[in-house]
């Protein structure tokens, strides 16, 4: 049994040693004891395009979850390998849209719907569901960039699906100014849609799926807020439920958060709705702010935190042992369909 600070002098060591050849990527979610070691932090998205800059990188070593590794893999070159410290390390938002769910529910939309429906699908989704968005004609979006992609589709269908954040997928349409009574769920266990009313009417069909880590946030925990301390900003992130973000001040993605936060004067007093760890590390960066969790009882992305030191080192010792481990490939068809969807992305974004 390593002790901690024996666990990072060999990571140190190792780094050391691979030099320019091995890059570590930490999304914002990571633990201090992980993201200490990221030669880049940010969301999923800069990531993915930071490793693929980095082309004298041989292993991308990715502190995130699957679905981000995958993405790197899909926008590096031939000759960089992705590696994800623990493969168990998933997103159970991710894991909502299977494949073969998409493929089954996407008969049913197009027996209802025609040809009327263009799929999105939110970053946070594997590569097949990128795939099969991509390979037909559509994108994928982040929470950055989700008005301009859903504005981007309006003009070349008259309908949208969204995969598979029906949070995010409600709150972008709803501030573009699609009514509520638009919006149909899909609900692909049951292979239905969850609504009441004439379908033709329906503009923006919500794959239903969601974050459990934003999902935490409550109308309760708002209102605690606002009881308590009404001086306080609520800010949040706008994978939280419509009812959330309506009540809160802002909501944005994890960049604008960290952006206003930044910026906000001194004294300043703010709750926040997104990761634990982003938001104690927004407390510890900002000890001039008042800054508390919109949730006290949040916890932390489990399936993120599945990357430890341990298995961070574990990883990079194989590596160092000639053993490449825990590699993520996507198959070439799956990569240059989802390529399709993101470069999309980037074009019109
Ligand atoms: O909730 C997440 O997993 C986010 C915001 C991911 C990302 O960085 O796009
Ligand atoms: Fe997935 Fe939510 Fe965790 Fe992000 S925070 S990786 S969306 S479960």
């Amino acid at each position: 049994e390593l002790s901690h600070q024996e666990m990072v002098k060999r990571v140190r060591a190792i780094k050391q040693k691979f030099g320019k050849k091995l890059f570590i990527p930490g999304h914002h979610y990571q633990k201090d004891e992980v993201i200490q070691f990221a030669d880049a932090t940010g969301d999923s998205l800069k990531l993915a395009q930071v490793s693929a800059e980095n082309t004298l990188a041989e292993y991308v070593v990715f502190c995130g979850v699957h679905f981000m590794a995958e993405t790197a893999d899909i926008l590096t070159n031939d000759n960089q390998k992705v590696i994800l410290p623990d493969m168990r390390a998933g997103c159970s938002m991710a894991d909502m849209a299977t494949i073969k769910q998409t493929e089954k529910s996407w008969k049913v939309i197009q027996a209802t719907f025609g040809d009327s429906v263009l799929p999105l699908t939110y970053v946070n989704s594997t590569a097949a569901i990128k795939a099969f968005v991509g390979e037909r004609g559509g994108a994928t979006v982040t929470s950055s960039n989700a008005k301009e992609m859903v504005t981007w589709a309006f003009k070349q269908k008259e309908r949208i699906l969204f995969l598979p954040d029906q949070h995010l997928g409600r709150n972008t349409a709803y501030d573009l100014g699609v009514p509520l009574n638009q919006m149909a769920v899909w609900n692909p266990n049951t292979t239905s849609f969850e609504y009441e009313g004439d379908l033709e009417q329906v503009k923006v069909i919500l794959w239903k799926g969601h974050c459990s880590v934003h999902e935490n946030f409550t109308v309760a925990n708002v209102e605690k807020i606002r009881a308590e301390k009404p001086d306080m900003n609520i800010l949040v992130h706008p994978e939280c439920s419509r009812e959330v973000v309506d009540q809160s001040d802002y909501a944005g993605s994890t960049t604008y958060i960290i952006d206003r936060i930044e910026q906000a004067p001194k004294g300043s007093k703010w709750a926040v709705g997104t990761e634990m760890n982003l938001v104690n590390r927004l407390i510890k960066a900002h000890p001039d702010k008042e800054i508390v969790s919109l949730n006290p009882f949040m916890c932390p992305c489990l399936t993120m935190n599945r990357i430890d030191l341990p298995h961070l080192l574990y990883t990079l010792e194989q590596l160092d042992n000639g053993n490449v481990i825990n590699q993520i490939i996507v198959d070439q068809q799956t990569a240059d369909f989802a390529k399709l969807a993101l470069q999309r992305m980037l074009e019109h974004s």
